[in-house]
């Protein structure tokens, strides 16, 4: 006797390119799936200073949100840390911020010279923690979403090994594209972004993702979590705050500007984020 069986389907996946390859493929597969994983992003010797850099700030950090509200403290994990002001922890993170393709992305999906910096996060997923809520980035800012831009767009640096058992980020290709973007998420439609630590996962701001859980019993997946929003837009960490002016000072152009030390020009004519109604950046030079 025969026993009668559909084998399931892989679960959907995006595409793994090299940094180093054709653009346009890592633009395309991003178009189609809302998210691509550029492998081998950061180069050895900066994953090694990043991980240095940040090492003592995930040890000293505990585990939970600092959020009472209870919508918060699910959305933020019982057993993950975030840590959050990352200009004052790592000159390795100011070196990433300035890496040209990373600088492609943004220019590419929000327009050169038209966003800043979103939130920058280390995002640390311990032992047991369940998955986080799926959501779409863009919902950040809902009266400003639309079916045809972006408003944010996100890469998601693999600072460890992001496996199935340690948290790997969980993603539904092709839900940026969804007309109906109420409807459920099937079980089938649902993929991990699996990657090697050094890789980056771009994703767009409508693609439906979230934190994977952790079934590992000692791995820590640890993730810097950096997006790009319209420059028009209130962002989501408040980096003048916690990046110094004495800090900034010695940051270069490029993350002065995006940590919004330096006032937003509208391509249109306004100005916005001004000191005196001028250019803030007149205040690094005193
Ligand atoms: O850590 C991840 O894999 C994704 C986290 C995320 O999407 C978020 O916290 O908004």
């Amino acid at each position: 006797m025969t026993t009668a069986f559909r084998s399931a389907a892989p679960p959907p996946e995006l595409t793994h390119l090299d940094r180093g390859g054709d653009l346009d493929s890592i633009w395309k597969a991003l178009d189609e799936d809302g998210g691509v994983i550029v492998d081998d992003f950061i180069s050895p010797t900066i994953l090694e200073q990043l991980r240095t850099e940040m090492l003592p700030h995930v040890t000293a950090h505990p585990p939970g949100s600092t959020h009472p509200a209870r919508l918060w403290t699910d959305f933020h994990g019982t057993e993950t840390k975030r840590i959050t002001g990352l200009c004052e922890k790592s000159e390795g993170w100011s070196t990433l911020l300035c890496d040209p393709l990373y600088q492609m992305l943004g220019d590419r999906y929000l327009g050169e010279g038209n966003y800043y910096l979103n939130t920058a996060q280390l995002i640390c997923i311990g032992p047991n923690e369940t998955s986080q809520l799926l959501h779409r980035d863009e919902l950040n800012w809902p009266s400003a979403t639309n079916s045809d831009s972006e408003l944010t767009i996100t890469a998601l640096f693999a600072l460890t090994d992001f496996t199935e058992e340690n948290g790997a980020t969980v993603v539904v290709p092709g839900s940026h594209r969804w007309t109906d973007s109420m409807r459920e998420v099937r079980e089938e439609e649902i993929g991990r972004a699996t990657m090697r630590a050094g890789a980056a996962l771009f994703y767009s701001g409508k693609i439906i993702h979230g934190g994977g859980p952790n079934s590992s019993t000692d791995e820590w997946r640890i993730g810097l979590h950096a997006g790009f929003v319209l420059g028009w837009l209130r962002s989501e960490e408040n980096h003048q705050l916690t990046t110094s002016l004495e800090t900034a000072r010695r940051l270069p152009e490029r993350v002065q500007r995006l940590i919004g030390f330096r006032s937003y020009e509208q391509p249109l004519g306004g100005r916005l984020g001004l000191v005196d109604y001028n250019d803030a950046a007149r205040l690094l030079d005193t």
